[in-house]
């Protein structure tokens, strides 16, 4: 089964789950808005001191926890000091502690490091993080940002070409709109060398609002979406599964869900077998008798019963046509025989039958859908006895005789 984005916010920091955005705040979030609850406030970082802020405390480092690649040159620090490390939250400058990226490349060829933010981002600012020892590694970079992980098309941000001290950070503006952010050492010395503990991009989704009718804003996109369309900013089909305004709604049991239809939920080639209507949410469960449940019979003749039997437990009301009863009865250990009747009715008369004859009698409830059938649990077995001819009105002949001379006890009855 597919997962809905059923909501444009997570509820609370700990699980984005299906959500499109993440919550951003303390104390839980609005899942329409994004906006604070219980008197919190947009949370910190990581790295701490880096406070999320702006419509549902959207715009913060987007750089933590991102895939990270980097230049793996002669040296080979970069298998020792990988890239992700520079984005691992942790700015410590103590290289020994194991929380800065160290991309080298062969001698002559620039450093280089960078960042797959994941979606379309508007970056605002890019900080680093320089290594407490050996600074001049710093010394001259450049910024890009691009839609592809090829470096080469990635357009300038921002530049920097002058001494970064030891263990202190470079704050350079960057204003650019992309999913990638690229660093490259630009000359200076050990220009194929880099030492990068932390790097933060600060930035917000950037979301079009070209194909959005309702409110709608860059960093949270489109309030709502007609049906079959997605948010953020509707110009996705709904998933696989997934229909309606904002795709909130679950297809039902469709035969294929592939063909649930994503404006109306509509399953466009049928249903799975026992559910039903045009949504297929509606479900021919299963009939049953439960153990109480007896057949009985009633207005015994010498050639003629009516059984009843109860409700059978389990029909989906409004579905009628889709169950049954099978009546099944028996000569004393001969063949069972059976005959249909509509749910509607609880009894059967039973016709033609010889008299003074033991009868076994069962019910059993159906459901069908298409050409499939199915039985449910039966009633018990009850058993009758159809009478002897009555001696005022029968013509005596050999057949009543033998009921006269084995069947006394039920003439008895009579
Ligand atoms: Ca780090």
């Amino acid at each position: 089964m597919f997962a809905a984005a059923n909501c444009r916010f997570a509820s609370t920091s700990a699980s984005q789950g299906t959500c499109i955005f993440p919550c951003r705040c303390t104390n839980g979030c609005d899942t329409t808005t994004g906006d604070c609850l219980n008197d919190g406030q947009c949370q910190d970082g990581p790295p701490s001191g880096y406070r999320w802020s702006g419509p549902g405390c959207q715009t913060g480092n987007i750089a933590y926890h991102k895939k990270a690649s980097e230049s793996i040159g002669v040296e080979k620090w970069a298998i020792k000091y990988p890239a992700g490390k520079a984005v691992d939250g942790n700015t410590d400058s103590r290289i020994y502690k194991n929380s800065c990226a160290h991309p080298d490349n062969a001698e002559g060829q620039y450093a280089w490091w960078m960042v797959d933010l994941g979606e379309t981002y508007r970056l605002s600012r890019v900080i680093i993080y320089n290594r407490d020892s050996q600074p001049e590694r710093l010394n001259r970079f450049i910024l890009r940002v691009g839609d592809s992980p090829d470096r080469a098309t990635h357009r300038w941000c921002a530049s920097h070409s002058g001494p970064v001290a030891a263990g202190a950070t470079v704050n350079e503006t960057c204003t650019a709109v992309g999913r990638y952010l690229s660093f490259k050492r630009d000359g200076g010395s050990d220009s194929h060398i880099a030492t990068l503990c932390e790097v933060v991009v600060i930035g917000h989704r950037h979301i079009s609002c070209d194909s959005c009718s309702s409110r709608c804003d860059e960093i949270i996109g489109c309030d709502a979406c007609g049906p079959g369309k997605q948010q953020p900013d509707c110009t996705k089909a709904c998933e696989p599964g997934t229909y309606g305004e904002n795709c909130k709604e679950d297809c039902g049991h469709c035969k294929d869900i592939l063909h649930c239809d994503v404006t109306t939920g509509h399953c466009t080639t049928g249903c799975e077998t026992w559910y039903t209507t045009n949504m297929c949410k509606t479900h021919i469960s299963a009939p049953h008798f439960v153990t109480s449940d007896k057949a009985g019979t009633a207005d015994i003749t010498s050639s003629s019963a009516v059984v009843t039997w109860p409700q059978a437990t389990g029909i989906t009301l409004g579905l009628e046509s889709h169950y049954y009863y099978m009546v099944w009865f028996q000569v004393d250990g001969e063949t069972w025989k059976s005959q249909i009747v509509n749910v509607e009715s609880h009894q059967l008369s039973l016709g033609n039958l010889p008299f003074n004859t033991h009868y076994s009698v069962k019910v059993e409830p159906f459901r069908r859908h298409g050409d499939k059938h199915a039985g449910g649990t039966t009633t018990a077995v009850t058993t009758f006895k159809t009478k002897c001819t009555g001696r005022s009105t029968h013509i005596f002949t050999f057949s009543n005789l033998k009921c006269y001379i084995f069947g006394l006890s039920t003439m008895g009855n009579k």
